[in-house]
């Protein structure tokens, strides 16, 4: 009995790896065939026994329950880009457009029968404002139409991969493993695919309406006559003043002739200062083209009991005069016997008080007298 004791001792307290894996599998078997022998042998009924054979292999254990299920698998990967977005919304209609053109000029209206002659009136008021300008130029193109709206969100996500397997469970009592346990919950959904590229750009928006019509190109009648009138009264104005000036200038000293005036300097010059005083008061020296005008220039000349010089002379062809322009005499009025070339040295030519024509040298003084 106490040899049984320390045998099974040893056997407890001996390492397995010195037991070899035969002894370590069915260590729990062992112990028990030795309680057995502990508890069934019995050293007053008899002589202890020889050693018993090795026991069979003990039945085979019930199967273990399924171990724990799997830890929860890794995120499934993002799903794929989702499809493009729809068409974006018409842009907004554009701007009214430009103003129509100007219309075609119309057909010029028959000339007016003239009037009376009116009285004088008062000064003319301030001139009208002027015709309407062109039309302005075209308006530019309307605003460019809004971007589309954004894509739709893309489609979800394919489901991810099913998670890994989990553990294998820990093995049953003495019985054979236990199976597999079930797969792991699927993983967390993956993440929504990127975002769709934008919808296509929206059509053009409808034209915008139709402009106003443009204004005729001619003031309307109303207008052209209100600016008829103000130059009426423009012209009677300067009618007016024109005839005032020339009673002033025609008071003294002066003839008018048709549309020329002869103005006495009151002063005596030679023939080239006197040409140089009418030039530089605008005028030139007097050239009577007809018996009126030499009859206004003697009218003068009787009042002042004086000759005075015409403008013509002979210096570049002797015997022949000529105006500064070089034009041949159109009209003469020479004394009897005159020109003579008095001395060969008479190239200019003076107007007695008479009227009368003479030539004379040039140094000579005389009345100044100015044709304007
Ligand atoms: C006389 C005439 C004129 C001449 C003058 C000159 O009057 O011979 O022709 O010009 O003298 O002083
Ligand atoms: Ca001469
Ligand atoms: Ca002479």
């Amino acid at each position: 009995m106490l040899l049984v004791l320390l045998f099974t001792l040893f056997l407890l307290t001996q390492p397995h790896g010195h037991l070899g894996a035969e002894v370590k599998t069915y260590s729990r078997a062992a112990v028990s065939n030795a309680c057995t022998l502990v508890m069934c042998s019995s050293v007053e009924n008899g002589l202890p026994g020889r050693d018993g054979r090795d026991g069979r292999e003990g039945p085979r254990g019930e199967k273990g329950d399924p171990g724990v299920p799997g830890a929860t698998g890794l995120t499934g990967l993002p799903g794929p880009t989702g499809p493009v977005g729809p068409k974006g919304d018409n842009g907004s209609a554009g701007e009214p457009g430009p103003k129509g053109d100007t219309g075609p000029c119309g057909p010029p209206g028959l000339p007016g029968v003239p009037g009376p002659v009116g009285r004088e009136g008062a000064s003319g008021k301030q001139g009208n404002i002027g015709p309407q300008g062109k039309p302005g130029p075209k308006g530019e193109t309307g605003p460019k139409g809004e971007v589309g709206a954004p894509g739709i969100q893309g489609s979800t996500g394919t489901r991810g991969p099913p998670g890994l397997k989990g553990e294998r469970g820990s093995p049953g009592e003495h019985g054979a493993p236990g199976s597999a346990g079930s797969p792991g919950a699927a993983g967390p959904q993956g993440a929504p695919g990127a975002r769709g590229p934008p919808g296509l750009k929206g059509d053009r928006g409808a034209p915008g309406d139709r402009g106003a019509k443009g204004e005729s190109g001619l003031p309307d009648i109303t207008t052209l006559r209100q600016q008829m009138e103000a130059l009426q009264g423009q012209l009677q104005h300067l009618q007016t003043a024109l005839s005032q000036y020339r009673k002033v200038i025609l008071f003294a000293d002066a003839q008018g002739v048709g549309e020329k005036i002869f103005k006495v300097a009151g002063f005596e010059k030679d023939y080239e200062e006197a040409q140089q005083v009418c030039a530089q008061a605008g005028g030139q020296l007097p050239s009577p083209r007809n018996a009126a005008e030499n009859h206004a220039l003697q009218e003068l000349l009787t009042m002042k009991n004086k000759a005075a010089f015409l403008s013509m002379t002979d210096t570049k062809t002797e015997g022949t005069f000529t105006y500064p322009t070089g034009e041949p005499l159109v009209y003469s009025n020479w004394a009897p016997g005159e020109p003579n070339n008095n001395g060969g040295s008479e190239n200019c030519v003076e107007i007695f008080s008479n009227g009368k024509w003479n030539d004379k040298v040039c140094g000579e003084q005389r009345l100044v007298v100015c044709e304007f």
